[in-house]
């Protein structure tokens, strides 16, 4: 039955997750010994919402008896600090606003639980490209960098940020400080040389985040329901241009057992058996935080050691 979250916004069933490591049996088994259940929080774009979408965790928490361990955010973050970064940041003027991210960057808040995300196509793009390859963004608050992989206990997570448009893929980061127009709008599109560095990856990934989903993903869910939701996909979908084609790519290399999108403000979820006998990657892409939206998945229990801590980055150079 679904929760009825802080605020009425809408909560997801949560559902038994269980990550499945394809190490030596030997391994495994000490590994268990280590492991404690492990509860994570997966949300769709944040859009700057922090206050709400902490309230709701914390809401979630309360009435539920448990304690989430880990959010994370598939892009449109919006850690906006200040003013300034306002002018950084591709959305209409009247969206313009300091939402709560600043709040949590100034120390006036802190995040109730650790927070890590993506970049998408709404960002403070200036503060983000200070920290390409990953960093805190705010205590507690940590963000993947353009391209990444980080381990969270146990868990590896990798994350591709911004969108992706062709006629800027084969660039490279070209764009400086300050941004004019054309900057602002090409400074989060996904860049070759990125997901080239993901695709040296070779130790299994349990998550991935991209902020567009993978193109073709709409082939393994309930595309009917889909449509019923946003038929406006329908071209798209038909001419095989919806998505992201470097994140199916990179789905199809690094076959995570977890995938996770954001970005068309939807619910969807999908299935993708790589290979007649491969692995399984579960997709689950989630709205924005809205009230009655889909904004929020709870995964529990998960098995990771007890010391789960965002103890290091892993910067491509170095996996
Ligand atoms: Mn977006």
């Amino acid at each position: 039955m679904p929760t009825k979250g802080n605020r009425g916004f809408a909560l997801t069933t949560p559902i038994l997750l269980f990550f499945n490591y394809s190490s030596p049996r030997s391994r495994a088994l000490s590994q268990q010994l280590r492991f404690l259940e492990m509860r994570i929080a997966v949300e769709g774009c944040m859009h700057g919402d922090l206050d709400n979408v902490y309230a709701t965790i914390l809401h979630l928490q309360e009435v539920e008896n448990v304690k989430i361990d880990l959010l994370l955010c598939c892009g449109d973050f919006q850690a906006v600090r200040n003013e300034k970064d306002l002018e950084s940041l591709h959305v209409l003027p009247k969206y313009r606003n300091m939402n709560s991210f600043w709040k949590y960057y100034s120390g006036e808040k802190v995040a109730p639980v650790p927070t890590v995300f993506i970049g998408g196509n709404h960002e403070a793009s200036n503060y983000l490209w200070e920290l390409y390859y990953g960093g805190w963004v705010a205590p507690h608050i940590y963000f993947l960098g353009f391209a990444g992989v980080i381990k969270f206990g146990n868990i590896r997570i990798g994350g591709l940020s911004g969108i992706y448009k062709n006629y800027d893929y084969h660039l490279g980061h070209y764009e400086k400080l300050p941004y004019n127009h054309k900057d602002i709008c090409s400074v989060y599109h996904v860049r070759e040389y990125d997901v080239h560095k993901l695709m040296q990856v070779e130790e299994p990934i349990d998550i991935f985040l991209s902020h567009d989903w993978p193109r073709g993903i709409t082939d393994h869910g309930n595309l009917a329901n889909l449509l019923r939701q946003k038929h406006f996909f329908e071209k798209e979908i038909k001419e095989g241009t919806l998505g992201s084609e470097p994140a199916a790519v990179l789905l199809d290399k690094l076959r995570p057992s977890y995938w996770f999108s954001a970005h068309l403000h939807c619910k969807f979820a999908a299935l993708v058996q790589h290979g007649d006998d491969g692995p399984v990657t579960k997709f689950l892409a989630l709205d924005k935080c809205l009230p009655r939206r889909k904004f929020l998945q709870v995964y529990l229990p998960t098995l990771l050691p007890s010391n789960y801590r965002l103890s290091s980055t892993t910067n491509l150079g170095l996996l």
